[in-house]
């Protein structure tokens, strides 16, 4: 059983999406957040280590993974059978790993330095601007329906809810290539009822 630790509308709800897509056994364990505005807290409960959501726990030997990206690759790599997630030897390994590491490493600090208007050093930073970013996904994205390419995998579920958030903002170019990838990824039934699930 994965415990996830979870707060509504964070990003603690793409793992909700995931865990379904997996068909994995999971309970929902709600948890309070610092807010921005000052309102909230961390809970006591909850085992990240600053208090932020998302955090798992797997009752098969009380493992706790946190960062979005372990955390996926924590999940489709423990429940292989869903195939969206290239274990260990599969030849699309490499780009899976990646694919995820790029995605916090580089395109969230990408997106949050743009957010809070935080010029990226160049050569310095471990990341590059948004809009050095973006031509590289949007390129690859224009070749294959996703990712990896033509299989759908957990990094999709990391991308695809960032570019749904992003995409109402000024932050992201307009781009049918994000638009299509974004409602191809979406239109998935894992996805809808994960959102049945978002309360807890
Ligand atoms: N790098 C973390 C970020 C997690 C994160 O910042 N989550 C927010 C909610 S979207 C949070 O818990 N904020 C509360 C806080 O910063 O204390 C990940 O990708 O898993």
């Amino acid at each position: 059983m994965i415990t996830l630790y979870h707060r509504p509308r964070t990003r603690s709800s793409r793992f909700l999406w995931l865990l379904e897509e997996l068909g994995a056994p999971y309970e929902i364990k709600l948890v309070s957040t610092r807010t921005r505005d000052g309102a909230g807290a961390a809970d006591p409960t909850n085992p990240h280590p600053h208090g932020k959501v998302p955090a798992i726990k797997d009752s098969d030997d009380g493992t706790i993974v946190f960062e979005s990206p372990a955390i996926v690759l924590y999940l489709t790599d423990k429940f292989p059978t869903a195939g969206i997630g290239p274990t260990v030897g599969d030849g699309q390994r490499g780009a899976y790993l990646s694919w995820l590491s790029y995605y916090t490493g580089v395109l969230e600090p990408a997106f949050m330095s743009k957010f809070m208007n935080v010029e990226v050093p160049v050569g310095t930073a471990g990341w590059v601007k948004v809009e050095e970013a973006m031509p590289f996904v949007i390129n690859a994205l224009g070749a294959h329906p996703y990712v990896l390419g033509d299989s759908f995998s957990g990094a999709d579920i990391l991308y695809s809810t960032t570019f749904a958030m992003f995409g109402a903002s000024p932050m992201l170019p307009k781009s049918p290539v994000i638009e299509e990838y974004v409602k191809r990824c979406l239109a998935r039934p894992a996805y809808a009822r994960a959102q049945g699930r978002e309360e807890g």
